[in-house]
């Protein structure tokens, strides 16, 4: 039976490009975005192994609804990737907006933990996966980002949660990207690393053997 990959952020970017990898590699995708459209569009090109959940990745009932969903439709859930995440305008701590931090706190932090919490009864069951977008900004010191803080949060929560998953036979990866050529900015980066780059490296995560849990993938553009 084909497994099945939950992505939240698969409207755009990363997300919808590992959606693109993952149904190519056989598997079952539920795409979660707020941008029903997107999502619809996408689903359509995949065919029968899509199934778009629009939600809010911040209101904890939507993911858990949306879990639930999917297992009953595909029949379980094998891997989770929580990918969504946000930026902010206002750049700094002391020019900063702290309701913007609020925000951004809400999709990069609250909402990885409200898709760990949901998913892990589904991935108990199959031994699954849970993967997540950190970042180059979660491993480095960036002068005055609060971005960066909340990645540093992924990374130790990534570790964390590995520990709790490898009891179940689980396993839990951080993905790390530098600068990637997404609509995370305005302007677009030919020379910087390519979502599809970013959906192999979570594909390969995913292909291992039980016997290897990949805990980091720190990827770099190479310009
Ligand atoms: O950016 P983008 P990426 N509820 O803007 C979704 C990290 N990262 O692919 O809701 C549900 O194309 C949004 O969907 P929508 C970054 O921090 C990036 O680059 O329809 N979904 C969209 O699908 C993030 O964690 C770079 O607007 C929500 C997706 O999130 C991840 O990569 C470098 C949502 C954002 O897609 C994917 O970002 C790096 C909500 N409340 C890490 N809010 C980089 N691009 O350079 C947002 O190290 N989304």
């Amino acid at each position: 039976m084909a497994k099945t990959l939950v992505i939240t952020g698969a409207s755009s970017g990363i997300g919808a490009a590992t959606a693109k990898a993952a149904a190519e590699a056989g598997w079952n995708v539920a795409l979660l975005a707020r941008s029903a459209d997107k999502l619809e569009a996408l689903a359509g090109e995949i065919g029968d192994a899509a199934l778009a959940h629009p939600c809010d990745v911040t209101k904890r009932d939507e993911v858990t609804e949306a879990l639930k969903r999917t297992a009953a439709h595909f029949g379980g859930i094998d891997a989770v990737f929580a990918n969504a995440g946000t930026g902010v305008s206002k750049p700094g701590i002391g020019n900063g907006d702290p309701d913007e931090w609020r925000a951004m706190i809400d999709v990069n932090i609250m909402a990885v933990l409200y898709a760990a919490h949901a998913a892990i009864p589904h991935l108990k069951k199959t031994k699954g996966h849970f993967v997540v977008t950190g970042s180059k900004a979660g491993r480095d010191t960036f002068k005055g980002s609060v971005y960066s803080a909340t990645k540093w949060f992924v990374h130790g929560f990534g570790e964390n949660l590995a520990e709790e998953m490898r009891e179940f036979g689980g396993r839990a990866t951080v993905i790390a990207p530098g600068m990637v050529d997404t609509a995370f900015f305005d302007e677009p980066k030919p020379t910087k690393i390519q979502a599809e780059d970013v959906a192999n490296a979570v594909m390969f995560t995913l292909s291992q053997p039980e016997t290897a849990a990949v805990r980091e993938i720190y990827l770099m553009p190479n310009d």
